[in-house]
């Protein structure tokens, strides 16, 4: 029996098909979290945890990409096939969406801009697993949030890769996260 207290919580983040080999912003071996994130998802319904996943939701036409002097190609549009989970990623009515990036704003966090936080808070969780995509952007920033909403966090490594925009990137990305106080594991 789970009680309201405490309770962990698992956040997968933008597991989106323009993330994954073939995608507009494809990181590389990206596909590869969709099997441990999908081993957790279902131990955590089965437990009846909450998870999450968030998505990149954007509009066709906002300053997160290039055209519009942002530093993206275009990638997550609304209501594209881009814009999809991976179609190996669990899907079950219990997983809640949270969208994200639906204004001008790079929006990298799965707080930024939602109601992510609250939602937690009210549903007594204390403590949040994060996986998906990238390690050095969405991941990244997710963690660092939840830490700074008060909230414990286990950062999945093997259940995440990164975009290495420049080499490191994801070796950083993990220091930064155990600098702000997160497990990495
Ligand atoms: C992301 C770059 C641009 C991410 C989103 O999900 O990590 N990266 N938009
Ligand atoms: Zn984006």
């Amino acid at each position: 029996m789970s009680t309201q207290a405490g309770r962990r919580a698992l956040i997968v983040v933008d597991v989106q098909n323009d993330f994954c080999p073939g995608g507009s912003l494809a990181v590389a071996h990206g596909d590869e979290v969709v099997g441990p994130l999908n081993r957790l998802i279902k131990e955590f319904l089965e437990r009846g945890e909450p998870v999450y996943q968030s998505r990149d939701w954007h509009p066709a036409a906002t300053k997160h990409f290039q055209a519009y002097g942002g530093t993206w190609p275009v990638h997550c549009v609304q209501n594209t096939h881009g814009a999809e989970f991976h179609k190996d990623l669990i899907e079950d009515p219990r997983v809640r969406v949270v969208s994200k990036g639906l204004g001008d704003e790079d929006n990298y966090s799965a707080f930024d801009g939602t109601a992510l936080a609250e939602e937690l808070r009210r549903e007594g969780v204390e403590e949040v697993w994060v996986g998906g995509l990238a390690t050095d952007y969405c991941v990244k920033n997710t963690v660092l949030d939840a830490r700074r909403a008060g909230f414990r966090v286990r950062a999945l490594r093997d259940a995440m890769r990164a975009v290495n925009l420049q080499p490191g990137d994801d070796q950083r990305a993990l220091a930064e996260m155990r600098a702000a106080g997160a497990e990495v594991v």
